[in-house]
C-alpha cells in the first residue's frame, strides 16, 4: 500500500463509519481468520463493524474468537443486506474480484461505501478505492498484519487478533511449507506467539478434528487416485454416490488434493469432486515448481487462484471432465517434464 492511500485511510478510519467485512464464498482459514482479526482491530478503534460470509464455512474454524458474529448471507439475508445497505465502508477480503461472492455480488455492486480490497490473489479487478494487493504474499493474514502495522497500530495486536492471524498464515501456506513463506512470514508468525497465538492449539483445532467418515472418505479418494507417470501429475475423483456413502460434510475433502503432490516425482495434482445439486464438478489444482495452475484453471476450467493452488469447475459430467483433463494435458507435457 502506497504512503498517499495509507494516510487517507487512517483518515477515514479516524472517524466513525458503519464498516462491514466481507470474504469471498467459501471462507477458508486465511478469509475467516483475515476477517476476524480486522474486524478485533476496528472494533479496538471503537468502529461499528460486522462481518458478512456469503455462505458457510468448515466447522474446524468455528473456534476463532469472534465467530460466533459472523453473519451469514444466505441465513440471515435480510439483516446482512440491511449492515451492507447501511455500510460506509466495505473491506473485502483474500479476493479481488466481485464475482468471487456468489449472491452478494449485486447488493456490493449496487453499495455506495468505500471500498478497500486486501487481498493476495493474481489480477485484481478494479472495483476498489483503496487497493493493497500484492501476489508475493503468503496470506491475506500476513497483509492484515502488514495493514495495521502500516497503520501505526501493532501495539493493538491482542490475543485474539493474534490467533486469527496466525491460523489464517498456518493454512494458507500448509503449515509454513508452501513457496510463498518467507522469513517475514516466519518473523510476522513469531511477533503473533508474542503477542499471545497459542500455537498449538491452533494446528490441534485445525488439524486434528477428523471423523472416522472423514478419514474413511480420504480412504475412498486415495484408492481412487490415478497416477499419470508420463506427466508427472496424479488425479483424485470422488462421486456424489461416494460423498454420499461416507456422510459428506461441508470441508471433509480440504487438503485432500495435496496427497498427489506427497508422491516422489509428481509436480502437478488435482482433484475433481462431483456436486449434483449444482450439476457441477469442482475441482482443485495443486503444483510444485514453475507450472502455473493459476493459467491452466483459467484456460480450462473457469477459475483461477495462484500459481501453485487454483480452483476451477466444470458444467459437463465427472467422466467428460476427466477425459477432457486428459486430453488437454499433451500441450503441456513440455512444461510437465522440466
Ligand atoms: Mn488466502
Amino acid at each position: 500500500m502506497n504512503l498517499e492511500d495509507i494516510n487517507a485511510v487512517s483518515n477515514l478510519l479516524s472517524k466513525p463509519q458503519n464498516i462491514v467485512i466481507v470474504p469471498h464464498k467459501n471462507p477458508d482459514g486465511d478469509a475467516i481468520g483475515s476477517t476476524l482479526a480486522l474486524w478485533h482491530y476496528l472494533k479496538t478503534k471503537g468502529q461499528k463493524v460486522h462481518i458478512v460470509v456469503p455462505n458457510d464455512y468448515p466447522k474446524f474454524l468455528k473456534w476463532m474468537p469472534g465467530h460466533e458474529q459472523i453473519l451469514n448471507f444466505e441465513k440471515e439475508n435480510s439483516q446482512a443486506k440491511a449492515l451492507i445497505e447501511e455500510a460506509t465502508v466495505i473491506f473485502t477480503l483474500d479476493f479481488n474480484h466481485l464475482g468471487r461472492i456468489g449472491q452478494m455480488e449485486a447488493i456490493l455492486n449496487d453499495s455506495q461505501a468505500t471500498f478497500i480490497m486486501i487481498d493476495h490473489h493474481q489480477a485484481p479487478s478494479d472495483y476498489a478505492h483503496y487497493m493493497y494487493s500484492d501476489v508475493s504474499m503468503s496470506s491475506t493474514c500476513e497483509m492484515i498484519y502488514n495493514f495495521i502495522e502500516f497503520l501505526g497500530d501493532d501495539e493493538k495486536i491482542n490475543p485474539e487478533m493474534a490467533i486469527c492471524l496466525y491460523t489464517g498464515i498456518m493454512t494458507d501456506t500448509g503449515s509454513f511449507k508452501y513457496t510463498s513463506t518467507t522469513s517475514r512470514t516466519h518473523r510476522v508468525v513469531a511477533a503473533l506467539i508474542d503477542k499471545g497465538a497459542e500455537n498449538t492449539k491452533a494446528h490441534n483445532l485445525v488439524y486434528d478434528t477428523n471423523t472416522p467418515n472423514r478419514l474413511h472418505l480420504l480412504g475412498c479418494a486415495l484408492k481412487n487416485m490415478v497416477i499419470l507417470e508420463e506427466y508427472n501429475t496424479a488425479y483424485i475423483t470422488l462421486s456424489q454416490d461416494e460423498l454420499e456413502t461416507y456422510g459428506y460434510q461441508k470441508g471433509d475433502t480440504e487438503g485432500f488434493v495435496n496427497y498427489g503432490l506427497t508422491l516422489h516425482g509428481i509436480f502437478f495434482a488435482v482433484i475433481f469432486i462431483e456436486n449434483k445439486e449444482e450439476g457441477i464438478v469442482k475441482i482443485s489444482f495443486r503444483s510444485e515448481g514453475e507450472f502455473s495452475v493459476n493459467e491452466f484453471a483459467r484456460k480450462h476450467f473457469n477459475g483461477g487462484g495462484h500459481t501453485n493452488a487454483a480452483g476451477g469447475r466444470s458444467d459437463v459430467s465427472l467422466q467428460e471432465t476427466i477425459e477432457y483433463f486428459v486430453s488437454i494435458l499433451k500441450e503441456y507435457k513440455a512444461q510437465l517434464n522440466p
